[in-house]
Formats: C-alpha cells, sequence, structure tokens
C-alpha cells in the first residue's frame, strides 16, 4: 500500500520509470535471501502496473529478473552489471530493457577503501566489458543504458570526477547514461548537510548531470527534479 501511494505520488509529479527494489544498496545493507526479495517486489511490481508508467526492477539477482521479466518489468537495474552467474541469461531472451551500473566492491564493504588509479578510464572499460558480454549473449545493444555509479566504491572525489565526465562516458560507450546522485554523501560532503536536507544540492547535481548529457536521471524528489529540469530546459534550449 504503501509503494503504490508512494508510486502515485511520483507519477502525479511527472515521473517517467519507477525503480522497484527489494534489497537496500546503501553501504553496509546487508544481502537479503532470493524469497524474501521476491516477497517484497512482486506485489509491488503487479500493484504498479496500473500506474501505466514504465517499471524497473532493481536487483542483482537472476531469480529475480526472471520473475519480474515474466511480470511484465519494463526494465532490470542492476548495480552489479549482469555478472551474477545467470543474470545474463535471465534477461537475454527479453526485449526489458537493461542498466549496467559500475561498483567496486559490494553494498558490505564498498565504501571501505575505494581506490582506483584512473576512475573514469576504469569505470568506462568495465561498462565497455560488460555491454561486450551482453552483445555477445545476443542482448541487442539499443536495450542497454550504463551507470557510472555515483556512491558505489567511491570516494566524493570520485564521484564528482564522474560526474564531471558524464558527456565522455555517454560519447565513448555510445549509450544512454544513467546519473543516481539524489541524497547521496556526495552532496553532504560538499553542503555540510545531513541526508534530509538535501535535495537543493540534488538538484544542483541533477542539473549538471543533464547539462552534460545524462539521459535518466534517479532521484527520489521526483515533483522538485521536474521542475527543475521545466526552468533549465526553458532557460538553455531554443
Ligand atoms: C538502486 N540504486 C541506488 N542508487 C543507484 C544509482 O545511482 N544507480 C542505479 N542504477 N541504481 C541505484
Amino acid at each position: 500500500e504503501f509503494a503504490v501511494s508512494r508510486a502515485e505520488e511520483m507519477v502525479a509529479s511527472g515521473v517517467d520509470i519507477i525503480d522497484i527494489g527489494g534489497e537496500s544498496t546503501r553501504p553496509g545493507s546487508p544481502s537479503v535471501p532470493v524469497a524474501e526479495e521476491l516477497a517484497r517486489v512482486m506485489p509491488a511490481l503487479y500493484a504498479l502496473q496500473e500506474t501505466g508508467k514504465a517499471l524497473s526492477v532493481d536487483t542483482c539477482k537472476p531469480e529475480v529478473m526472471r520473475e519480474a521479466i515474466i511480470a511484465g518489468a519494463d526494465m532490470i537495474n542492476d548495480i552489479n552489471g549482469f555478472q551474477a552467474p545467470g543474470a545474463i541469461e535471465a534477461v537475454v531472451n527479453s526485449d526489458c530493457g537493461l542498466c549496467v551500473m559500475h561498483m567496486q566492491g559490494t553494498p558490505q564493504d564498498m565504501q571501505a577503501q575505494p581506490v582506483y588509479t584512473d576512475v573514469v578510464a576504469e569505470v568506462i572499460a568495465f561498462l565497455r566489458e560488460r555491454i561486450a558480454a551482453l552483445e555477445a549473449a545476443g542482448v541487442d545493444r539499443e536495450r542497454i543504458c550504463v551507470d557510472p555509479g555515483l556512491g558505489f566504491g567511491k570516494t566524493v572525489e570520485h564521484n564528482y570526477a564522474l560526474l564531471k565526465n558524464t558527456e565522455r562516458i555517454a560519447d565513448e560507450l555510445g549509450l544512454p547514461v544513467l546519473i543516481g546522485l539524489s541524497r547521496k554523501s556526495m552532496i553532504g560532503a560538499v553542503t555540510g548537510r545531513p541526508v534530509e536536507e538535501r535535495l537543493a544540492g540534488s538538484l544542483a547535481g541533477a542539473l549538471a548531470a543533464v547539462a552534460q548529457g545524462a539521459k535518466i536521471i534517479r532521484v527520489h524528489d521526483v515533483a522538485e527534479t521536474v521542475d527543475a529540469l521545466k526552468v533549465w530546459r526553458a532557460a538553455t534550449i531554443d
């Protein structure tokens, strides 16, 4: 019931895609058994179909991917880049969209000590390899979008380096880029604000991402982000 009322709010605010997840991806979050994740995700996935909006399912588990696709999910959002055994096989014979994200480590340990020599080049190389793996299995490239995974095994500096290189990521990979930075610690690090006071910083980050070519923005505050984008577009696009 909570998911439906939250989704109705998002639809009224102008959301395009609703992302449904049954396992927290926050730093330190424990993994959830498959049965538990299915029990959380599937009722919401069925109930939210009445919104008429595209539904994305945020999961790393092939079993959940398969069930979600059978139930009509429009997109699978895998923060693990479809690396789990069976993940590619679970999505290949469908036409749902795929979000391929980069993460260093796992949600349990990813923020312990993220290390890169060249974060932008390494993230691009990872995403390139995952796209190749998906295409080699028979996935049509047009189904894929990529995500540098801000906050997933990255320091604040890594996150901003990736954000500033959104256009390069899109150009080098030739695919739409999804950026998620809403309320994340990279916003808190610059503003000094706790999570419940990060709206303004998140809006600024969302506009910066779109200005640099991001095609999908993952946000919590839909109405505010839609308004900010409308004004930004009116002010910058003829
Ligand atoms: C589930 N989730 C939380 N943050 C995310 C982000 O930045 N990108 C994607 N693809 N999923 C996310």
